[in-house]
């Protein structure tokens, strides 16, 4: 089992540029950490978080070739935004490349980017690792939603997808529909808490 992941982290070392390695141990060990805060399988946190990105180094052009070849179904938002379709073919390449074959970490890797309504535990610790983990500096609010992410993970994925919306909003306008359904699943949630906490403190 160590060797199994030694050998993916080995590969993963040659095939992506030092900068989205560093990420892909980062998200790894982040996802390792949530898994052991909330119950979940570590080896399955571990070995998603390696693999959530192994099909990002790919240009976008050659993201759609590889897709269609495998017979990976391309929405008409994926073809506008072709970089989406990495994480659709990292949940192939995760077992067809990597030879892990387990149907919940290849949905790991393939809701990474978007989300989706109702996300596996799983799911939802690698999609969290992905925004939190210490090499990301770009999102200004991390120093609030790193804590958050230990405490309340439904409330820390309603917090990332607002930031994520709201700064996709700002580039194109559109949005996924898969990222628009996880997102109003969350916030759904994130309001029910809210009524029950006032109803609470009544
Ligand atoms: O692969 P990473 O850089 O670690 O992060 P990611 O998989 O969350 O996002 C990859 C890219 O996809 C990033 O540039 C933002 C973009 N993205 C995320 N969600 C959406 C999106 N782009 C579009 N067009 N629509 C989305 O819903
Ligand atoms: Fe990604
Ligand atoms: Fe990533």
């Amino acid at each position: 089992m160590i060797t199994e992941i030694i050998d993916i982290r080995n590969k993963l070392k040659k095939k992506l540029n030092p900068d989205r390695f560093e990420h892909t141990l980062g998200v790894s060990y982040t996802a390792v950490c949530l898994a052991m805060r909330y119950g979940c399988d570590l080896r399955q946190a571990e070995l998603a978080g390696l693999l959530h990105d192994c099909a990002r180094q790919y240009p976008v052009n050659e993201l759609a070739e590889r897709c269609s070849r495998h017979q990976i179904e391309i929405t008409a938002y994926e073809q506008k935004n072709p970089i989406l379709l990495h994480a659709k073919l990292g949940a192939w390449m995760a077992g067809h490349k990597y030879h892990v074959e387990d149907p919940e970490i290849a949905d790991a890797i393939r809701y990474h980017t978007t989300g989706r309504a109702g996300m596996t535990l799983l799911e939802k610790i690698v999609y969290t690792a992905d925004y939190i983990e210490p090499r990301r500096y770009k999102a200004e609010n991390l120093s609030r939603i790193r804590p958050m992410a230990f405490q309340d993970l439904d409330e820390c994925i309603y917090e990332i997808m607002r930031d994520t919306l709201e700064y996709l909003k700002g580039r194109s306008g559109v949005i996924d529909e898969t990222t628009a359904d996880a997102y109003q699943y969350y916030r759904e949630l994130h309001n029910r808490k809210k009524e029950s906490d006032r109803w609470q403190s009544q």
